[in-house]
């Protein structure tokens, strides 16, 4: 979904990442990149000019909290900024106990009748009683096709050979159904392409039906020309929420939710394929998230209130100066199995995903509660200095933690390696590890 997109905002962001020092320059060439991928997503220039210039203005005034980089920072600072640009969480909100009408428009083609049978089976799903009305009867073959798409799945369809007036099969649809079912979604005919004629049937439906819900479905594809058509539909009845369809194909996907939330509407959901479940509800920072590849903010929040809680200047200092500890070791390993519980949706968190990969996670986990027993049973000389422990050390402590030998010695090398790797690194990438571990200091 939204391919171009995604690949031009990571290359900016992998850009920012790979600069050697974040400056002025470094953040106004990030922001044009921002701009370029926003345009071409047919975002409107105006939005493109307001986003840009807030993230500008935050990267170089925000002072990122210790542990997290300014790279980072400036990342969730766009982050941020999308997510706004893409309006408020908001969800379906249907009432219990009664029967919700929902009723669906649009522009003929823009996907109702497909959004109608995908958001049918959603609700299913959602154990909830559905029934579908069929209310176009401009286009020839409207109602097969949405009995072909629902009935298959037990989606009861309400409709008529006979009767041509939509407005009162609506009204017959909804008594048939009232009291049986939890929802009833009508699909509605926009045959007259954003004419009066369209807003006026919509009109005299929803002056009979008085629907819970009007849900307008517009055409992802035509990008940021979905602000004067959500508009227009809003003006004639209010609209309670908007599907923005065919992301999958749309270059101009980013443009039309923009665009959309730009109206002050709620974007409920959205779909991206033919398939009957290739539906889902809209969340902008889930959606963004995924988009940059930043996964959940709330591990990213948490992951910066984890940083700011574990600094500790003296460890690190110990450790680059060369003098690092068992305790320090198992220190370190224990953050890193922290900020590898993150990983999965934290993945590609510039800085972070290197960091952990390569080690076995669960792996880890179980090695470090080995190595804390082994590490109980030294002298406190030798915790502190465990260069001193020869074999037969290794053999007294390995007997006296239950472990064997060769626990040890694993653990020796580990420390071994980690003094060598220090050593060999005595550099502001390992003050910048150490400090995304927790342990670090302030730049
Ligand atoms: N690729 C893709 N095609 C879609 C999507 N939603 C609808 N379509 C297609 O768009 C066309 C018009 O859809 P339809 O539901 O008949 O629109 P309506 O005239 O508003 O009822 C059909 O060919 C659908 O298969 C989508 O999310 N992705
Ligand atoms: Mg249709």
């Amino acid at each position: 979904m939204l391919e171009s997109l995604r690949e031009n905002l990571r290359n900016a962001i992998n850009k920012l990442v790979g600069a050697s020092s974040v400056d002025e320059e470094t953040v106004t060439s990030f922001v044009r990149d921002i701009q370029r991928a926003l345009i071409q997503a047919d975002v409107n220039v105006k939005l493109v000019l307001d986003i840009s210039e807030r993230v500008k203005r935050r990267a170089l005034e925000e002072k990122p909290p210790p542990g997290i980089s300014r790279k980072d920072q400036i990342v969730k600072i766009l982050y941020e900024e999308l997510s706004l640009m893409l309006g408020q969480e908001s969800k379906l909100e249907l009432k219990r106990d009664k029967t919700n009408i929902i009723m669906m428009v649009g522009i003929q083609g823009s996907g109702k009748t497909s959004t109608v049978a995908k958001l049918a089976r959603y609700l299913l799903k959602k154990n909830q009683k559905v029934g579908v009305i069929a209310a176009d009867t401009f286009r020839p073959g409207a109602v097969t096709q949405l009995r072909t798409l629902c009935e298959s799945f037990g989606i009861e369809v309400y409709y008529s050979e006979s009767e041509k007036n939509p407005v009162k099969i609506c009204i017959e649809g909804k008594k048939y159904f009232e009291g049986k079912k939890d929802v009833v979604i009508i699909d509605t005919a926009g045959r007259h392409k954003e004419e009066k004629g369209l807003l006026e049937e919509m009109e005299s439906i929803a002056r009979e039906v008085k629907p819970d819900v009007n849900i307008l479905v517009v055409d992802g594809t035509i990008g940021q020309q979905c602000y004067s058509q959500a508009l227009a539909f809003h003006q004639v009845y209010p609209v309670g929420g908007i599907i923005v369809t065919k992301l999958d194909g749309a270059s101009k996907g980013g443009g039309a939710l923009a665009a959309v939330a730009a109206t002050g509407a709620k974007i409920l959901f959205i779909t991206n394929g033919e398939r009957i479940d290739d539906i889902e509800e809209f969340s902008p920072t889930r959606f963004v998230g995924r988009l940059l590849g930043l996964g959940d903010i709330k591990a990213l929040l948490e992951m910066v209130k984890q940083a700011e809680v574990e600094v500790d200047e003296k460890r690190v200092k110990r450790i680059i100066g060369g003098k690092m500890t068992m305790n320090d070791l198992l220190y370190q390993l224990e953050q890193t199995k922290k900020l590898g519980s993150l990983r999965k949706i934290v993945e590609h968190l510039p800085g972070i995903s290197g960091m952990v990969k390569g080690e076995d996670l669960e792996k880890l986990e179980e090695r470090i509660s080995v190595y804390r027993s082994i590490i109980q049973s030294m002298t406190k000389e030798e915790r502190e200095n465990p260069e001193m422990i020869n074999s037969s050390r290794i053999k007294r402590i390995a007997l006296g933690s239950g472990r064997n030998d060769k626990d040890v010695r694993e653990l020796l090398t580990r420390y071994k390696q980690m003094k060598t790797f220090v050593k060999m690194n005595r550099s502001r990438e390992l003050r910048q590890m150490l400090r995304r571990m927790g342990s670090g200091v302030n730049e």
